[in-house]
């Protein structure tokens, strides 16, 4: 057993959180909804213009924004770690960036650096800290990859018939902006910097790296990001940096519980939602209970894996209700139920 996976072995349950300048969209683009994929995902779905995009991020002003009420609700769920998106596929930084002016204090009228606001928070309570960032996906800084894979399903904007054109012969780009510079000087200049940025700053306190969706990223590049890395040997990295020859510490399968006998004596992390979104959607439906979220974190633990369950702050700052009121019902049971 690696030493370095002690505590997040018995950590067990954490928090995942998806904030961006999505979460102003809530799943609605001009009073269409989008009805595929999670609401984070609204500028690919609904291919909005990355000028378009870019004007309503500088409208971010989340003012009831509290890093302490957030890292709080975890523990009072009985969580142990949060994982925070620090950018996102549309490329936008929720902490202050020399690579890239497309961050939350330059960027914004809200000019504060939230990710260091969620650290700080996490040191005042003693919560572990992981950062979420997406190496290879950008859609609003030149040469980011823009989702080849999804092509022919068809896009959610109902104006786009155009559009979908231009995206089925540009590799999955909708906008003459993504296509300025090459991915590697995307890589170089934008990614790799904001790696390091992120780990200069913060490098001592991080439990965990969640990268996410490989694609376009080179064994060089993924190298590259691993070498950073190795000067920080306590902190753990998913397995989803690049495949297959980056296997990372531990395994992610998504949105459900493995079988037993596929996750003997491998470490493991289901991460899932409250509702059906990982960004926030204001039209959300379908929230699970907080009996279902009971019952899989059992089923999870005794097959030796941790439970990352995420929540969508909206643009306000705020936590939806539904999703706070499950957290308190599973921290009140676990309460009742042995949680130290
Ligand atoms: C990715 C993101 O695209 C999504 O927005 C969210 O951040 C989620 C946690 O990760 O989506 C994925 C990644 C991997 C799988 C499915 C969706 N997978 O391995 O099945």
């Amino acid at each position: 057993a690696k030493e370095k996976m002690s505590w997040w072995q018995d950590a067990k349950l954490g928090l995942f959180v998806h904030w961006g300048p999505y979460c102003l969209y809530g799943g609605v683009y001009n009073g269409y909804k989008q009805r595929r994929g999670g609401a984070e995902w609204i500028m690919n779905r609904c291919k909005i213009p990355v000028r378009e995009y870019r004007a309503k991020a500088t409208t971010f002003n989340p003012v009831h924004f509290n890093a302490d009420s957030l890292v709080l609700m975890a523990r009072n769920a009985g969580m142990k770690y949060i994982v925070f998106t620090t950018k996102h596929h549309d490329g936008f930084a929720m902490f202050q960036s020399e690579a890239s002016p497309f961050n939350i204090v330059d960027y914004t009228s809200f000019h504060r650096d939230i990710v260091d606001e969620v650290v700080q928070a996490c040191r005042r309570y003693q919560m572990k800290i992981g950062f979420y960032y997406s190496q290879s996906q950008d859609w609003c800084n030149a040469g980011g990859s823009t989702a080849r894979k999804r092509m022919n399903e068809g896009w959610d904007n109902p104006d786009s018939v155009e559009i979908d054109e231009y995206t089925r012969v540009h590799g999955g780009a909708w906008d003459c902006l993504q296509y300025t510079v090459s991915f590697e000087d995307y890589f170089y200049r934008v990614a790799l910097p904001q790696i390091r940025e992120l780990l200069s700053r913060y490098g001592k306190d991080l439990g965990v790296i969640f990268f996410d969706t490989p694609q376009n990223i080179t064994d060089k590049q993924a190298q590259d990001i691993m070498d950073e890395l190795a000067k920080y040997p306590h902190i753990i990295v998913n397995d989803r940096l690049k495949r297959p020859n980056f296997p990372g510490d531990y395994k992610t399968p998504e949105g459900r519980v493995p079988a037993a006998k596929d996750v003997d004596g491998v470490y493991w992390e289901t991460c899932m939602n409250i509702g059906s979104s990982w960004g926030y959607k204001s039209w959300e439906k379908n929230w699970k209970s907080s009996q279902e979220i009971i019952r899989n974190l059992i089923t999870i633990a005794a097959r030796g894996g941790n439970y990352l369950l995420n929540v969508g702050p909206d643009a306000m700052g705020n936590v939806p209700t539904q999703a706070r009121h499950c957290l308190d019902e599973l921290g009140d049971w676990l309460g009742r139920n042995g949680e130290a």
